[in-house]
């Protein structure tokens, strides 16, 4: 389930990079010789890259992190099926397949998931009762708040701009202010 362009976009992040694959080929759990940026997170607490979560409300650690690189080949539009949602414009290209699932085992009243990366990065979030999209809730991150039923929710963190790949980390979050 891993595709060409993931693994070129793995390998942006160093030589260093190795890659481990656990479960039936959809959890894929890297650890990269290189922090986020310049090194700033130690490899021994840098989160797993582009992997797949689950929550229950009350959920320890909060914030949960996961990472990833953002963009892809294709237009978020398009893997949307609109140009605008309640939560923002679907801009941004993106991979063909979810970066995350996130699982919800329950309805929560509050949870944010924010991206956090250097450059301008999207969010696309198909999910049980919709779709969501979001480009610049928070300077140039992209972030997505509110109530959530549960279910899987298929994540998509893009590129804003074509052909860039910018590595990020996705928080998510039962308190009302994680930065
Ligand atoms: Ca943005």
């Amino acid at each position: 389930m891993i595709s060409r362009l993931r693994l070129r976009k793995l390998g942006l992040l160093g030589k260093r990079t190795t890659i481990a694959l656990g479960g039936v080929g959809i959890s894929l759990g890297v650890s990269l010789g290189l922090g986020l940026v310049g090194g700033s997170i130690a490899r021994s607490q840098a989160p797993p890259i582009f992997e797949n979560i689950t929550l229950n409300p009350g959920f320890r650690p909060d914030p949960q992190s996961l990472r990833g690189i953002s963009g892809g080949e294709i237009s978020a539009r398009v893997t949307a099926n609109r140009i605008e949602t309640a939560t923002g414009p679907c801009v941004g290209f993106i991979d063909r397949q979810p970066d995350h699932v996130l699982t919800l085992t329950e309805f929560f009243d509050y949870l944010s998931m924010e991206v956090e990366s250097p450059e301008d990065t999207t969010l696309l979030v198909i999910g049980p009762g919709g779709t969501w999209c979001n480009d610049d809730l928070q300077g140039k991150d992209p972030a997505i708040i509110g109530r959530w039923l549960a279910g899987n929710y298929q994540i998509w963190v893009g590129s804003y701009e074509r052909n860039k790949f910018h590595p990020y980390v996705l928080r998510l979050s039962e308190t009302r202010a994680t930065r």
